[in-house]
């Protein structure tokens, strides 16, 4: 008999699930104690190269709380570094010499995931060995347009300013590094699911940074390479646009099966913009985990009733969980989402 298909990866299809799934997007990290404790003794970076600490920080999440998936513990910074970038954490992503020129540009190595980050595809097997076999793995990468504001600008900032400039002083050289990103990104995911990964997630955290033309240049034209390299491998595709709500309707034939999205817009109009033929993820504002309990329970509600009774929706965060988080707010709000969504208060 084969196995029942897990209800995360139902959701991502849209079929119907006895309730609807929920994972934290950052759900390892430092709001955990046990994450603190190995972060104590080693860096960011010697935990994303040891594939069984990552495989460790990626499962401490899953022994907390009753989750319905695992997201590998790395960055999406990780691989470039295998591109030869001169990356450092601190704990942001910091480019020692930012890609400015056609000649930087032209220096990154093509990404080779088994040569240049066999410890990522280490750790994916490892979790997969080790995760209750209901809870998949999502593997990740950033979107090409997120790199690029990292690798241009240098390092985190607000608005990427050095980065937007450079898409507008130099959009042949922009759209060249893109391309190579997104080359790079479809054979780093590509592996990760020939690793193991039972759905595959691309970041685009700064993509609500550029209006819509510069949206479909930069950004959407980059992940539609990513995405559509790999729909042969039959595992969901699950596209994360941050601060995109005046952008949604640029994606309807992005070959994802899941939009992920922040929390300023209600899930009910983002389904509406984006038709019936994806599933939502998310969308409660991090901040909300801060609240009293029974006012937890009144947004996490809120949210699953706006995504309505139709299949389709996967609960998270609108964007990463803050490290000043109390995990018991999260272990609350695991548990209302589970309740509320299997006594069907969501339905129509
Ligand atoms: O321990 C530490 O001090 C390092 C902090 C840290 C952590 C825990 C960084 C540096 N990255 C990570 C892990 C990480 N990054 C995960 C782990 C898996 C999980 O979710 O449990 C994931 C999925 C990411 C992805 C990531 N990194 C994104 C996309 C998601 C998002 O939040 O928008 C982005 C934009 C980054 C860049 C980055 N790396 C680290 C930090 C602190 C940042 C953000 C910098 C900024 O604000 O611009």
């Amino acid at each position: 008999m084969s196995e029942p298909t897990a209800v995360f990866l139902a959701a991502c299809r849209r079929q119907v699930v006895p309730y609807t799934p929920i994972w934290i997007m950052r759900q390892a990290g430092r709001y955990l104690p046990e994450y603190r404790q190995i972060r104590a003794r080693v860096s960011f970076e010697a935990l994303t190269r040891t594939p069984e600490l990552a495989a460790e920080v990626t499962l401490q999440p899953l022994r907390r709380f009753p989750l319905d998936a695992a997201i590998l513990f790395s960055d999406i910074m990780t691989p470039l570094a295998g591109m030869g970038v001169d990356l450092t954490f601190e704990p942001g992503p910091v480019i020692g010499q930012p890609i400015r020129t056609d000649a930087a540009i032209d220096a990154l190595r093509p990404l080779v995931p088994h040569r240049d980050v066999p410890f990522v595809l280490e750790t994916v097997r490892r979790v997969r060995a080790e995760a209750p076999r209901h809870v998949p793995l999502i593997g990740f990468a950033g979107g090409p347009f997120t790199l690029l504001c990292y690798l241009v600008s240098g390092r985190p900032s607000k608005e990427f300013e050095t980065a937007r400039a450079f898409l507008y002083a130099s959009p042949g050289s922009a759209e060249r590094l893109l391309d190579r990103l997104a080359d790079a990104m479809a054979a780093y995911l590509g592996a990760q699911a020939q690793a193991g990964a039972q759905a595959l997630m691309l970041f685009e955290s700064w993509g609500g940074l550029l209006a819509p033309p510069e949206f479909e240049r930069f950004a959407l034209r980059g992940a539609m390479r990513t995405l559509a390299a790999l729909r042969n491998h039959g595992v969901p595709l699950i596209y994360y646009l941050n601060q995109g709500t005046a952008l949604l309707d640029r994606l309807a034939n992005l070959p994802a099966d899941v939009i992920g999205v922040d929390w300023r817009a209600p899930l009910g109009a983002v389904r509406r913009v984006l038709g019936a033929q994806q599933a939502v993820q998310g969308n409660l504002d991090p901040a909300a985990l801060f609240a009293p309990a029974d006012e937890l329970a009144r947004q996490a509600g809120r949210v699953l009733q706006e995504a309505g009774g139709a299949p389709g929706h996967i609960f998270n965060l609108g964007h990463g969980i803050w490290p000043q988080t109390d995990p018991d707010a999260v272990a609350r709000l695991v548990d209302i989402v589970h309740e509320r969504s299997s006594r069907g208060d969501n339905r129509l």
